[in-house]
């Protein structure tokens, strides 16, 4: 600080951030063949909620037809809709999961 410093050029001052970052969803779409219990599985495996929570999530999205399995900076957020949509794909499943802007 201006106080304590003799010159604010010559010394480094770590500034705190002021801005959070962008935070983004990260949803769940139904569908008519993917089996309850692998959307289950996803929600553990890749989102850590417990079964309890995982099947409620679930059911939201068989009932509603889509639901919010987190939120994320972009890059989290991004990743998570990549490994769940690979899984699906290599399990032979439609399970769809994108990312939306929060806000
Ligand atoms: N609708 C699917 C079924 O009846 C279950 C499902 C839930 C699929 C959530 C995708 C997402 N087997």
């Amino acid at each position: 600080t201006r106080e304590d410093d003799a010159s604010d050029l010559a010394v480094q001052e770590a500034k705190p951030s002021l801005q959070a970052p962008p935070m983004y969803k990260v949803l769940l779409f139904n569908d008519d063949y993917t089996p309850m219990d692998f959307v289950v599985e996803v929600l553990e495996l890749f989102f850590n909620h417990n079964r309890e929570l995982a099947t409620k999530i679930m059911l939201t999205v068989h009932t509603e037809g889509k639901a919010i399995c987190g939120v994320f900076t972009r890059d989290i957020a991004e990743t998570k809709a990549m490994q769940v949509n690979q899984y699906a794909r290599e399990s032979q499943h439609p399970l769809l999961c994108e990312i939306e802007k929060d806000g």
